[in-house]
């Protein structure tokens, strides 16, 4: 075996030359390997006893992509482009042999490959999307000729990739190796050089695009069928129209075009965006004080407490993946009312064909309910899923403290309330932690992971675990009111509504921040969550917009009237009534109302949560800026392609957020305008949160 690079060796055996990638974790195409497959092909060209070659991988995988760490750097040779043509045009068969995923830049390796065959493990996919970019290296012009425009279209709109099965059955991998993938495509290889098959190129086919060439429409269905899922991103649309060229322009046009819309994607503020989030997500899982070797507390059965719609969706998590769990509640109707909801939901993800009738069979089977709290003897873990009010946390914390057993973890799924309070209550502190969902807790992707003082760190490590088993993604905070999502979204909520006594109505406010990316605006939310969260008819004053929403029985979605009147389906529009209760209650409070433009509402609802954050980094509540961006692209549907809060400042300019917020601060006399020091600082520095 001879090294050709430190990311790629050669060997030969038999007339068969073996190019094996080593380049943990994932075989990125980093330039050592690319240089590595360059000089390999080179090499076995240029030998006479070579016939064929082996491209494969070590490690968990084949090749997972181009190195984003590359990205943005000055470009290193050789190029992946060069390298592929290599590859394509050589004279001697080459076979990729794939295990793990061959994702992006990988498959694309694969595809100028003249043959592929794989392990029946093995996933393809060009999920460039998920980048904000596009196939780069002309994946988009040779998958739809191997799979057609249709499965190509599904396949890089949504990054989704395809098992060894399908793909076969696509004719994108030509045989799936029962055991040894290496021998297997040896052996593939000599098969080749025997039955003298053809060095066919991927490039030079067609008969897949002709029928797509007749439906022209096919496109626009795409467009519209993925509209709603993707509005805002520009990457999808551009992916579509590489897709489009492949089926209408010759090979050589069609990756020029590929080649300049990835440019532009490249070179734009929301690849930018979702590559820094790609590390963001994983630089989250990374906790400084927890060493790797911390023990795991195994966790095989689950308590939740309380089965409304906050308990039911924790529930489903762990059923989701196979994990018994049972639910207490204090009533037989509230328990039968929580197992029915569950038993709904998997029925209705079935009947869209998302699961079997057997996985809902198998789920339910999972969930068990029960009145009795000392049917928690023998969780592993236990979440308190009750309603938001310490004096029945810190009961329930007692109870649990004597029923639960030794080293079980005792966790609270409190939004905003003090950990360590809770905690107090109990002889056992280092057990208990906050494990806050987000409604719906079975559909949304972030667990925050709150932190007490005492918290163990194996009940970190074990949480932190955990979370990814249900396939969330944790983020650890610190305990403040709020912790680090609602403590910065009540910022936001507090500039709504001041927005609205100043000039701006809901609708208003709502547009900007739906136009901005976020999901819904400030007042939409509230319709949803129900105005009366929190409100007390009796103790109700009218001291504020909410409070003389309620008394007018307008307490959101669920009553069909709040900010907004509903219709049936739920549709929101403006309110007159709620306009006239408006302008009242700003002439009452002594507002003099005036126009309030969109900029504004934008820099006063968003600039105050960036603040927010900045101040929470600086209490050490969170361990770093892109914490804060997980939070909210996960949580509260920041859009992805702004990065989240604190990367939406960064591209601002910090010194912009600074001066904005002073003059708000100005303006108003609001304390959170008043620019947190580490943000000043930063900004002197010309730095920002991502030189922290
Ligand atoms: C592309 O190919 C463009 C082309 O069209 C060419 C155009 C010219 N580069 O996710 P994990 C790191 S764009 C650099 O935790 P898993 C990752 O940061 C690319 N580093 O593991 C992490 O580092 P750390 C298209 C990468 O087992 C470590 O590897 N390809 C890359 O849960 C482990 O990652 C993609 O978008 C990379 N490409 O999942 C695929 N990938 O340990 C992106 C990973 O320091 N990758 N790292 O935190 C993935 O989807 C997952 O990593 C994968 C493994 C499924 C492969």
């Amino acid at each position: 075996m001879t090294a050709l690079t430190d990311m790629a060796d050669l060997s030969i055996e038999d007339g068969i030359a073996i190019i094996t990638i080593d380049n943990p974790p994932v075989n990125a195409l980093s330039q050592g390997v690319r240089q590595g497959i360059k000089d390999g092909v080179a090499q076995c060209l240029a030998d006479d006893s070579v016939n064929a070659i082996v491209l494969i991988c070590a490690g968990r995988t084949f090749i997972a992509g181009a190195d984003i760490t590359e990205f943005g750097g000055p470009p290193k040779e050789p190029g992946l482009h060069p390298t592929l043509a290599d590859m394509e045009n050589s004279s001697k068969p080459i076979i990729a042999a794939i295990h793990g995923t061959a994702l992006g830049g990988g498959l694309e390796t694969a595809l100028v490959c003249n043959y592929r065959v794989c392990d029946a493990g093995a996933r393809f996919g060009l999920p460039e999307v998920n980048l904000g970019l596009l196939p780069g290296a002309g994946g988009t012009q040779r998958l739809p000729r191997m799979v057609g425009p249709e499965k190509a279209l599904q396949m890089v709109t949504s990054g989704a990739q395809i098992g060894a099965d399908e793909a076969l059955r696509e004719g994108l991998v030509d045989e799936i190796v029962a055991n040894d993938l290496r021998a297997g495509a040896i052996a593939f290889a000599r098969k080749v050089l025997t039955e003298k098959r053809p060095l066919t190129k991927i490039r030079d086919r067609e008969d897949k695009l002709i029928a797509a060439r007749e439906n022209p429409e096919l496109f626009d269905k795409v467009r519209k069928s993925i509209a709603r899922k993707t509005r805002g991103f520009l990457a999808p649309e551009y992916n579509i129209r590489c897709i489009e060229a492949a089926v209408n322009l010759p090979f050589e046009e069609g990756v020029k075009e590929e080649r300049k819309l990835f440019m532009e994607l490249m070179t734009g503020s929301q690849s930018a965006a979702q590559q820094y989030f790609f590390f963001a997500e994983r630089q989250a899982a990374k906790i400084p004080d927890v060493p790797a070797d911390t023990p795991e507390i195994p966790i095989n059965k689950v308590g939740v407490i309380g089965a409304g719609t906050m308990g039911g969706g924790i529930s489903m998590n762990m059923a989701n993946v196979g994990i018994p769990v049972i639910m207490v509640e204090t009533q037989q109707e509230a328990l039968d009312h929580g197992l029915g909801v569950i038993r709904k939901n998997y029925e209705n993800t079935a009947s869209k064909g998302r699961i079997s009738a057997q996985d809902v069979k198998d789920r339910c089977g999972l969930i068990s309910g029960s009145l009795d709290l000392s049917e928690l003897a023998d969780c592993d873990l236990i979440i308190e899923a009750v309603f938001e009010n310490m004096e029945l946390k810190r009961e329930i914390f007692k109870k649990l403290d004597e029923i639960a057993k030794p080293g079980a973890i005792l966790a609270s799924n409190t939004s905003a309330l003090n950990i360590n309070e809770i905690a107090a209550v109990t002889s056992r502190p280092e057990a208990v932690i906050g494990l806050h969902f987000f409604s719906p807790a079975n559909v949304m992707k972030l667990l925050e992971i709150v932190r007490g003082d005492k918290s163990g760190k194996d009940v970190i490590k074990t949480c932190m675990a955990f979370a990814k088993r249900i396939k969330k993604t944790a983020v650890l905070v610190g305990v403040c009111p709020g912790f680090v999502g609602n403590r910065i979204l009540a910022k936001r909520q507090a500039q709504a509504n001041q927005l609205i006594l100043e000039g701006a109505l809901p609708h208003e406010v709502d547009k900007v921040l739906f136009e901005f990316g976020l999901p819904m605006g400030p007042f939409q939310m509230s319709d949803l969550a129900g105005l009366d969260i929190g409100w007390n008819k009796e103790t109700s004053k009218g001291e504020t917009i909410r409070d003389v929403l309620c008394e007018a029985d307008r307490r959101g979605q669920k009553t069909g009237t709040g900010f907004y009147d509903y219709d049936k389906n739920r549709v929101p529009s403006p309110s007159p009534v709620v306009e006239k209760l408006i302008l009242e209650f700003s002439e009452k409070t002594g507002h003099q109302r005036r126009e309030i433009s969109e900029d504004e509402i934008l820099e006063r609802c968003l600039y105050p949560m960036i603040n927010e954050g900045a101040k929470i980094l600086d209490e050490g509540i969170a361990i770093r800026a892109s914490d804060v961006d997980v939070t909210w692209v996960y949580g509260y549907g920041w859009p992805v392609y702004r990065g989240g809060p604190m990367h939406y400042g960064d591209s601002l300019g910090l010194d912009k957020v600074v001066a904005t917020l002073r003059k708000y601060h100005e303006m108003t006399g609001n304390a959170d305008f008043e620019p947190a020091p580490l943000m000043v600082r930063l900004a002197e520095e010309g730095r920002g949160f991502k030189d922290l």
